[in-house]
Order: C-alpha cells, then sequence, then structure tokens
C-alpha cells in the first residue's frame, strides 16, 4: 500500500489570502526575521512578537481554505494508502477542509505555550506579554510556533514517515528552512517518487524527479486527480 508524504509551506495558503515569507509584499517586508521569527526577538521585544502573531491569528481567522487544501483531505480520504500532511505552516486551512493527517512542524498559531511552565492551551486571538499563563500565573505567554534555533515539532513522527514514503510531494515552499527543505533529498535517496508542485521552481528544485509549476489551486487539485485516478 502506497504511502505518501506531502509537505506544504505558505505558497498553499497564499490564495486563501495568507502572506507568504519570502514573496515580494510578504510577511518578513515589514518585520525582519530576526525580530519576529527568533527566541532573541522575543526577549528583546515580545510586544512586537506578539503584535506579528495578533495580526496573523486574524488574519487566518478570516481565511478559508482553498482548492488545494480541499484537494489534500479528498485524498487523504479516498486514497487507498497512508496520506500525512506535515506543514510549515500554523494556520488551520488544512484541518479546516477536512485533513486529519496533519504535523504543524512549526507549531500553530492557535495555540499559546508559557515559556516559564511549558503549558500549552488555545491562544486566545490576542496576546499580550502581561497575558498570565493560566497554570502558573506567570507572565511568560508565547505564540506556540517554532522560531529559528529551536528544534521543530514532530521530528519523531517525521523521519520514519520520510523513510518509508514512497511518494514525497511538496507544496508551496520555497526550500530555504531546513530541516524540510532536505525533505526531498532525503526522501529521495531512499527510495521515494519526489514531487514539487509550486508556482516557481524552488531553491531545492533539483531534489525532484518531477515537477509542476502554476498556483496552487490548480496544480494540486490536478495532481491529487491523477493520483485518485490510477488507483
Ligand atoms: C532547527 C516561525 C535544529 C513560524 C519559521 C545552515 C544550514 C542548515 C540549517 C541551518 C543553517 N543555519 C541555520 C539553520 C537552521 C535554520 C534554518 O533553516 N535557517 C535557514 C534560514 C538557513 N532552521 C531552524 O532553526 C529550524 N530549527 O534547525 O533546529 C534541529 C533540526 C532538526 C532536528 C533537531 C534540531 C527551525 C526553523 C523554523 C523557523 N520558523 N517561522 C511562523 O512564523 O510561521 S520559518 C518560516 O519559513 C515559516 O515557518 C515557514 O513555514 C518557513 C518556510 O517558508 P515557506 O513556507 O517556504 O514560505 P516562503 O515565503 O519562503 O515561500 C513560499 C513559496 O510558495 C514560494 O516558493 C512561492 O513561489 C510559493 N507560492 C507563492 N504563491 C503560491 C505559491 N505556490 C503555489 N501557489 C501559490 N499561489
Amino acid at each position: 500500500m502506497n504511502k505518501i508524504v506531502v509537505l506544504t509551506g505558505a505558497g498553499i495558503s497564499a490564495q486563501s489570502g495568507l502572506g507568504t515569507f519570502r514573496d515580494a509584499g510578504g510577511l518578513w517586508a515589514e518585520d525582519a526575521i530576526e525580530d519576529v521569527a527568533t527566541p532573541e526577538g522575543f526577549t528583546r521585544d515580545p510586544a512586537l512578537v506578539h503584535r506579528f502573531y495578533n495580526a496573523r491569528r486574524a488574519q487566518a481567522a478570516q481565511a478559508q481554505p482553498n482548492a488545494a487544501h480541499a484537494a489534500l483531505a479528498q485524498l487523504e480520504a479516498e486514497y487507498p494508502g497512508d496520506v500525512l500532511i506535515v506543514t510549515q505552516n500554523v494556520d488551520n486551512l488544512h484541518e479546516r477542509a477536512g485533513s486529519r493527517n496533519v504535523i504543524h512542524m512549526h507549531g500553530e498559531l492557535a495555540k499559546a505555550l508559557c515559556h516559564a511552565c511549558g503549558h500549552r492551551w488555545g491562544a486566545p486571538l490576542v496576546m499580550h506579554p502581561t497575558d498570565a499563563c493560566p497554570v502558573c500565573q506567570a507572565p511568560a505567554v508565547r505564540p506556540d510556533v517554532v522560531w529559528f534555533g529551536e528544534v521543530p515539532y514532530g521530528m519523531d513522527m517525521i523521519d520514519p514517515a520520510l523513510s518509508n514514503a514512497d511518494v514525497f510531494v511538496s507544496i508551496g515552499t520555497s526550500g530555504q528552512v531546513y530541516p524540510a527543505a532536505a525533505y526531498a533529498q532525503h526522501s529521495r535517496r531512499l527510495g521515494a517518487h519526489t514531487i514539487e508542485l509550486n508556482l516557481e521552481p524552488s531553491a531545492n528544485s533539483r531534489d525532484f524527479a518531477e515537477a509542476h509549476y502554476g498556483p496552487a489551486t490548480d496544480v494540486v487539485p490536478n495532481w491529487v486527480a491523477r493520483m485518485l485516478d490510477c488507483t
């Protein structure tokens, strides 16, 4: 039975109105990476970081899953094999489209983390540095997302899934952030057929045996239809 691992990045949510990071006018056009995507930046100015994530949480709450998210949910429901989505995205559009088997390796906007006691809970829409942790009461709340220099979530599940994958598909990512950017090469070495579905060739496009370029709402449903046709 075929096992499919799908890696997604900000590009799959672009047509739902959510910003990507590195495209022109992207999320890091206004706020520098070191200020909003590192623990040092959070320590330096937690109010700035909370404002950055509060704005993204509000945007994500207004966004709707698009045809690419829906196609992946259909693949998981109808494909006679395993389908795992490993997403770098912190929005919940995969789940809202119906996908169940999803690992958020860079965390989730919908979750809050206490960096004093490690407690996790559902994030309110707006968070402030002075908010108290509901368990230890420390004013130590942060978005439950993975910043640069922090260990991604789910590695104990992702690595075996990549080793056993028959097909590895990368959707809407520029292939510049590790360890995710190494997944295509890693799974290809272990025998997987690797496919890139992206607006344009990514930084690691040479790692893929097959590629289809265009908006995710075109290339992803087309690819899913082909996968379901040959079952
Ligand atoms: C770690 C926070 C150790 C969440 C983010 C040197 C070599 C190798 C590694 C390193 C190195 N130096 C430092 C590192 C490690 C570092 C790293 O990779 N640095 C890079 C810059 C070199 N990585 C880390 O620190 C990671 N941790 O390595 O820990 C470890 C590792 C393994 C095991 C144990 C320990 C942590 C990385 C997490 C960083 N957090 N953000 C948030 O705010 O969301 S990064 C940020 O970039 C987001 O998380 C995002 O998910 C990620 C990737 O961005 P993309 O999703 O690809 O988005 P981007 O804008 O770049 O591209 C969009 C793409 O979509 C484009 O290709 C575009 O063409 C396409 N597109 C646009 N529109 C559409 C479209 N495609 C289709 N349709 C469309 N309509």
